[in-house]
């Protein structure tokens, strides 16, 4: 879509838009712009996790086909966020260039990614967060969030998606944060920074491949008209972003134990690597999946697509909410 095409859109759909529209180009695909002007349910996506920093191929694209899928099924239109040859894209995506090579663009990566014209540069959730947020859509899924680290007193290594949360004002839906971090820390930040983490029918925090950590959540919710109350209720005292954490489906599940077991030798991994910074996650999930025999790959499928399913019936009960 052209940059022309594209501001007349949102002229039509979205006037906040406008002055990001001016200062930096902005694509969104007709159904999501569509979508937006009669307030029907979207749900949000990032783009890492279905790239080659995310998912190895062939399940990177299988779970952009599920994923999508089950927000189509769901009733609501998927508006899968990426950076393309320097433009912030929202739309379907093309599993060509998604689930290719990328580089990661965070929240703080994406006036760069866009004025460095980068030819792929694949959101995390902050950075998805980010555009959604801006473009005016309310509900975003992805498979687990980023989060504090374990060891961060010594790296002060936490993931820009808290922050992102906190501030931006979307229904997050995902199986907890990543297995590999550290959780009770990571809940306790999200105490700090105002984030209600919503326990999608259930009372334990998900450990992502697991169906529980341990840990309690603070609030549990059974349905998503709760969900979409809480949500208005958070927006109308100006709070931000809410977490609604969902466990991996049974069949697909694996025991905690275990897995406590492969993210250790996974860690250990990264650790010998000697990796730092924003390259600990896709090392990490390589190890994992390697300290798992690939049987962290189908959990993550079934749980990318069962919380794209969750977010779907959430947008459509925040669409059909009348304040
Ligand atoms: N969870 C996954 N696969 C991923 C990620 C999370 O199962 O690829 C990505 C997400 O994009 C998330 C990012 O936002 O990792 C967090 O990276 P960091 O820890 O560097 O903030
Ligand atoms: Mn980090």
């Amino acid at each position: 879509m052209t940059c022309e095409k594209v501001s007349r859109n949102l002229a039509l759909v979205c006037p906040t838009v406008n002055d990001l529209g001016s200062m930096s180009p902005l694509a969104i695909a007709d159904d999501v712009s569509l979508a937006l002007e009669q307030r029907r349910p979207i749900v949000a996506l990032e783009s890492t996790i279905f790239s080659e920093l995310g998912l190895p191929s062939p399940a990177n694209r299988e779970a952009l086909a599920r994923c999508i899928g089950a927000i189509c099924a769901g009733g609501a239109v998927p508006a899968l966020t990426a950076v393309l040859d320097g433009v912030v894209s929202v739309g379907r995506g093309d599993p060509d260039t998604v689930c290719g090579p990328a580089r990661k663009v965070a929240s703080r990566d994406l006036g760069v990614a866009i004025a460095q014209r980068w030819a792929y540069g694949a959101t995390t959730v902050s950075a998805a967060l980010t555009i959604a947020a801006r473009v005016g859509i309310e509900v975003f899924a992805t498979g687990g969030i980023g989060g504090v680290h374990r060891g961060w007193a010594e790296t002060a290594d936490i993931s820009a998606d808290l922050g992102a949360l906190a501030r931006r004002p979307l229904v997050a839906v995902s199986a907890g944060a990543k297995v590999f971090l550290d959780l009770e820390a990571t809940l306790e930040r999200l105490e700090t920074d105002g984030v209600p983490v919503l326990g999608w029918r259930c009372d334990d925090l998900p450990a992502f491949h697991a169906r529980s950590s341990g840990l309690k959540v603070p609030h549990r919710v059974d349905t998503a008209e709760e969900v979409a109350a809480i949500a208005r209720a958070h927006w109308r005292l100006d709070g931000g972003g809410l977490l609604v954490v969902v466990p991996v489906p049974d069949d697909a599940a694996l025991a905690l134990e275990p897995l406590e077991q492969a993210v250790e030798t996974a860690l250990a991994q990264v650790a010998t690597q000697g990796v730092r910074g924003n390259a600990v996650t896709p090392v990490a999930l390589a190890a994992l999946s390697e300290a798992t025999a690939g049987a962290s790959i189908p959990a993550n499928l079934a749980l990318a697509e069962n919380n794209a399913a969750v977010a779907a019936e959430i947008a459509q009960a925040l669409a059909g909410w009348s304040s």
